[in-house]
């Protein structure tokens, strides 16, 4: 049993008539139909990755892209599995997204024009990597796609990327087949595609340049300065709360579309894009279709994965001690929104920097509204996959800069307190935790005594999630283990009122 992956594909009910090209006018007139003639599309973008949020994010924005430019549809590549490309071929790669509030949209969205499994195929993909009307490759991998380690730098012992160094051509890796574009693109005389990471990472674009250079440099140290000099790798930041599919959603889809659709998404109606301005000819307008284009995206980047995404991970390992089930629903219970609430204006917001004065409460504010969205069932258990990627990225951080500051981690301790119990927790369930270090962390799990005395130094033996800057460093050690035995010892709740973590927070 694992966590909660929530529902992928399903096939067309009986008797019902499957979203397709060819059906698509049959559909509702509530629905939204692409504003393009999808026939006239070309392939102008790979995308790796094609989960969800790429789905419900970066394809609505190509979407528009092609009401205005022919040359911008996608070829979407699975790594490893065929589950989207069997849900959406017989759709011709059509689907619904549903933008989520009092007022649903339903929209039908057609630039994914070719659906390819890397692991199936290579040699499709090596093709489409190397067609000269690609210019535009992104890639929705999630952290651990990466490969990297604890410094953020390539894991050249990580399997795939040994893999990779030795099957060049057909690689596993988002890293390798990176490098085995660009690779293919040189020898014929093409320029680089602009490499544009959009995920939930520090610095994404310098973080997977240093990472295909890397690998390139151990492939061909020529082929290492091409891309060292011709490429481009933009920092982006990407927003728009998408949870997983579910059954509810497929139903909701098939009854108001009339339409039945495999694998539908969904999210909130607010979206945000931020791509670093980057001098590349062949680039899409961004700013026509409402991305920001920007020369500081490090500004946005920070404050959105330390405040929003921080505070989700937050709510998700105290919400599900708590034996709450969506982000909404944490939020309705008044301690764990006031812990939250003073978590971001006392501990995260200290260590962010904007231009606008009361930009970052009005950014908390919008925050907060959006994870009391009822018209989203936002599960826990899904923000809760990956701690040990997620968290340094959060909170590890924001505890270092804290540190730096003087300032106290009472509360910042918390949330990887809450997280440690949370792996608990999960092997007294029996449920195996998402996590690339789901088979360590359930095995300590079943160990855990939840005596911080006994309990962190295992934590802290993990590769690659706490540096020895924190785990030598007794102020943490110390605030952590107070939280840890905290939690252990009143509960979760209990153990934020006691703390006085959830004093009311003075609401700015
Ligand atoms: C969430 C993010 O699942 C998670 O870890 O915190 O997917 C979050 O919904 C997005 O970053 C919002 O833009």
């Amino acid at each position: 049993m694992t966590d909660a992956r929530t529902a992928t594909s399903a096939a067309a009910g009986p008797g019902s008539v499957r979203l397709s090209e060819r059906t698509l006018e049959r559909g509702s007139q509530q629905l939204v139909r692409p504003g393009y003639r999808r026939s006239r599309t070309r392939i102008g973008t790979v995308h790796f990755g094609p989960g969800a949020f790429h789905r419900a994010h970066q394809a609505f924005y190509f979407d528009r892209l092609l009401e205005k430019d022919a040359a911008r549809a996608i070829c979407a590549v699975s790594l490893r599995t065929a589950s989207l490309r069997d849900a959406l071929a017989p759709q011709d790669g059509l689907y619904t997204l549903v933008e989520l509030d009092e007022a649903p949209t339903l929209r039908v969205i057609g630039s994914i024009r070719e659906l390819l499994v890397a692991a199936e195929s290579p040699a499709a993909v090596s093709r489409r990597l190397c067609d000269p009307e690609i210019s535009v490759v992104t890639m929705t991998v999630t952290e651990k796609g990466y490969c990297l380690d604890g410094g953020g730098r390539l894991d050249l012992a990580h399997p795939d990327i040994v893999h990779d160094l030795s099957h060049p051509d057909a690689p596993n890796s988002l890293i390798g087949w990176l490098v085995r574009g660009l690779e293919l693109r040189r020898e014929r005389g093409l320029e680089p595609y602009l490499t544009v990471s959009c995920d939930n990472l520090s610095e994404n674009g310098p973080t997977l340049r240093r990472a295909v250079l890397a690998f390139a440099a151990r492939r061909d140290p020529g082929l290492a300065a091409w891309i060292e000099a011709a490429a481009r790798f933009p920092r982006t930041m990407v927003d728009s709360i998408t949870p997983a599919t579910d059954p509810a959603l497929r139903a909701r889809v098939a009854q108001a579309a009339g339409l039945d659709d495999a694998w539908p998404v969904q999210r909130e109606r607010f979206i945000q894009w931020v791509v670093e301005e980057v001098d590349f000819a062949s680039q899409p307008d961004w700013a026509s279709v409402g991305i920001t284009v920007s020369r500081d995206v490090t500004a946005y980047e920070r404050a959105k994965l330390r405040l929003l995404n921080g505070a989700h991970s937050t709510l998700a390992y105290l919400g599900l001690l708590a034996g709450l089930e969506t982000v909404a629903r944490a939020m309705a219970e008044p301690t764990l929104r006031a812990f939250v609430e003073r978590l971001m204006i006392e501990d995260i917001e200290p260590t962010l920097t904007v231009p606008q004065p009361g930009a970052l409460a009005a950014y908390r504010q919008s925050i907060l509204r959006r994870f009391e969205n009822p018209a989203m069932r936002h599960q826990l258990a899904q923000i809760a996959w990956d701690g040990s990627q997620k968290l340094p990225i959060r909170i590890l951080g924001t505890i270092e800069d804290a540190l730096r500051a003087g300032r106290p981690l009472t509360r910042l301790a918390v949330p990887i307190a809450a997280w440690m119990h949370f792996v608990r927790l999960r092997a007294r369930q029996d449920v195996a935790i998402v996590d690339p270090l789901g088979a360590p962390l359930g095995a300590l799990g079943r160990e855990l005594t939840g005596d911080a005395g006994r309990d962190l130094s295992r934590f802290f033996d993990l590769p690659g999630v706490f540096p020895s800057a924190l785990t030598q460093e007794p102020r943490f050690t110390h605030a952590l283990r107070e939280a840890y035995d905290n939690i252990a010892a009143r509960g979760v709740l209990a153990a934020l009122t006691a703390a006085g973590c959830a004093a009311g927070a003075q609401r700015r």
